[in-house]
């Protein structure tokens, strides 16, 4: 027990709670895949708002259970900064026909449904819209349906992978794979 304790204060002082970041990986083409891609990929920042557009390169990832798959609990090194992922989804970029600016909508859960939130603009963030449909797929024209001010018809632009992240942690990898040891060590 007195390991137990000792190693989460361990982690809760070299792991300092970050700010909440949204990143969309950067592969044209690419649609929505949750596989890790290979270091060197591009991730485009959508949150925070004032570092909106700018990109960071993945310079390391941590598959904590080897399946190739980025989940939650696993952590990815942009720019040389370790970062938590907290969600990996999809991004839907749509667009009002004529519009010039897109909005980027989020599933609130699962992958079929008919809720969204939106996550850009910063000023919409978190606005829940209803769609009479799935997004399922580039191209296709839904409805939203609520709330007013963005009722009517919308096109399917892109659909990408994004990540959550609880922001960077100083923390060097040498030292994560110390604190997972650690933790299996308990588990073990
Ligand atoms: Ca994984």
């Amino acid at each position: 027990m007195r390991t137990f304790v000792t190693a989460v204060v361990l982690v809760a002082f070299v792991l300092p709670a970050g700010a909440f970041e949204i990143f969309e990986l950067n592969v044209p083409g690419r649609g929505y895949d949750p596989s890790w891609p290979p270091d060197g990929s591009s991730w485009h920042t959508i949150r925070p708002p004032e570092a909106y557009c700018t990109d960071g390169l993945q310079t390391d990832h941590d598959d904590q259970n080897g399946d190739g798959v980025i989940d939650p609990c696993e952590n990815i090194q942009i720019d040389g900064v370790w970062k938590h992922v907290e969600w990996i989804g999809p991004t839907i970029t749509i667009f009002r026909p004529g519009a010039r600016e897109p909005v980027l909508v989020e599933p609130i859960e699962g992958s079929r449904q008919t809720q969204y939130h939106i996550i850009f603009p910063p000023e919409a963030f978190c606005v829940i819209i209803h769609t009479d449909q799935p997004i399922v797929q580039v191209c296709q024209y839904i409805q939203i349906l609520e709330p007013p001010e963005y009722a009517g018809e919308w096109h399917v632009e892109e659909i990408d992978t994004n990540i959550h992240t609880n922001g960077g942690s100083p923390v060097e990898h040498s030292t994560w794979s110390q604190i997972k040891s650690w933790f299996q060590n308990l588990i073990n």
